[in-house]
């Protein structure tokens, strides 16, 4: 049996229970994802040689990481092409690409030092989303917005209030919004003498950062919380009720990372509840292990539960989905390939089930036909819609990208240093 073929038993199947897959097909196709840059140089970026800092590690010494903007951006593109839909693509501000012989400080970048990713993303018709750098680097070895130093302090904010300009840039050349998320590794290994300080100073950084005039339909920015990190597990500034309380006091967008919480506090449990309460919400979709360990996004129980709270409260244009992993330990295009893919199964899975009938069941408390339905839904023909899918897309179907991996780790990864 052909692809089509077996799309079309699918397609029957699923109509009986009131779903029609040519429009799961149709919808997923314009879901995009925004795509981090930083899966292909292991958060290492173009603006310093030092490591990466901030609690957050990426281990593994697989061969072929991207050295140069042109490395990253052909990887990149090797990575769009096995991946079916339109998406964008997530940058971090110390992915500036000087001129030869220029450079500036994280507090100096300006747009001039992005134009080669507008070219990129011009070119391919991508959007882009930004973040400010707020650690490695030398005036990050401690503390950013939070330091007590209201020298460092100044570095730190003139720097987020750079990364809005350019944020905005990004919108205007590119006709689309850009999603500008802060994250601040600031916090402490032991015991806090003082919980409040930090965050005073952390508040006051963020309004100065946001008083600077900017267009609030073009650049959404978010703010994005964590429990702890590593060498930061007492304590960190951005925990969950200071952002929460300051994204809602501010009117900003809030962002939640599935590696920041409890490891028993689900991401997916939270997002009907703040899609009560804010117009936008913004995910960094990863896979903490035993921590926030930035795992590859596998199609695993939280990734689907997560989109099916997406799609059951018709909340696909309300939530901005971005990936946030990175594994050196292998081929990262295909750590790149397999996480994109997966966040689509798992959107494609919630957008083939019947969730209003399953609502009804809910509602009428007739719990035994729900847990029946929600188990042998689970063994519909899906995989058949996906390859589908990916053949009308015209991207590889089933594993036949690892092929096209291999190929071009044979014939390009393999040679860089
Ligand atoms: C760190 C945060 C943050 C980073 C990226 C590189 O724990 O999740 O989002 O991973 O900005
Ligand atoms: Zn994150």
């Amino acid at each position: 049996m052909t692809i089509k073929e077996r799309y079309e038993s699918a397609k029957e199947i699923y109509e009986r229970v009131g779903v029609n897959t040519d429009e799961v097909l149709e919808t997923l196709k314009n879901v995009p994802i925004s795509l981090h840059c930083w899966q292909g140089d292991d958060v290492s970026g173009f603006d310093n040689k030092g490591a990466l800092s901030g609690g957050i590690q990426a281990t593994g010494n697989y061969p072929g990481k991207a050295r140069t903007p042109e490395e990253l951006m052909a990887d990149i593109d090797e990575v769009l092409a096995l991946v079916p839909g339109k998406h964008r693509i997530n940058l971090h501000a110390s992915y500036a690409i000087f001129e030869e012989g220029e450079w500036v400080d994280r507090n100096k970048l300006e747009p001039k030092h992005f134009k080669k990713w507008v070219e990129f993303a011009k070119e391919r018709g991508l959007g882009i989303d930004f973040n400010p750098t707020f650690f490695s680097h030398p005036k990050a070895a401690e503390y950013t917005l939070t330091h007590p130093d209201p020298e460092i302090r100044k570095f730190w904010i003139e720097h987020g209030q750079a990364c809005v300009r350019i944020s905005q840039y990004f919108a205007e050349e590119l006709g689309t919004h850009c999603l500008m998320n802060i994250w601040i590794p600031d916090g402490l290994k032991d015991v806090p003498a003082d919980r409040m300080g930090p965050r005073q100073r952390y508040k006051d950084s963020l309004d100065q950062i946001l008083a600077i005039d900017y267009d609030k339909s073009k650049v959404f920015v978010c703010l994005e919380s964590k429990v702890f990190g590593i060498g930061l597990e007492s304590y960190t500034a951005g925990s969950a009720e200071f952002t929460m309380n300051y994204v809602m006091n501010k009117g900003i967008t809030p962002l939640m990372d599935n590696g920041h919480y409890h490891p028993t506090e689900m991401v997916s449990d939270k997002i009907p509840s703040l899609l009560l309460f804010s117009d936008k919400i913004a995910l960094h979709v990863t896979r903490p292990v035993r921590w926030d360990s930035d795992h590859v996004v596998l199609l695993d129980d939280e990734t689907k539960e997560i989109a099916k709270e997406i799609v059951r409260n018709d909340a696909l244009d309300r939530v901005l989905i971005g990936l946030d992993f990175f594994d050196a330990s292998i081929n990262r295009i295909s750590a790149w390939v397999v996480g994109m893919r997966n966040m689509q199964k798992a959107l494609m899975l919630a957008l083939l089930s019947p969730n209003k009938a399953l609502k009804e069941m809910q509602d009428s408390q007739d719990f035994t036909k729900l847990m029946v339905m929600q188990e042998e839904l689970k063994l519909y023909p899906f995989g058949d819609v996906w390859n589908y899918f990916c053949e009308v897309n015209k991207v590889p179907t089933r594993e036949d990208y690892y092929n096209e991996i291999k190929k071009y780790e044979n014939e390009v990864l393999i040679k860089r240093g």
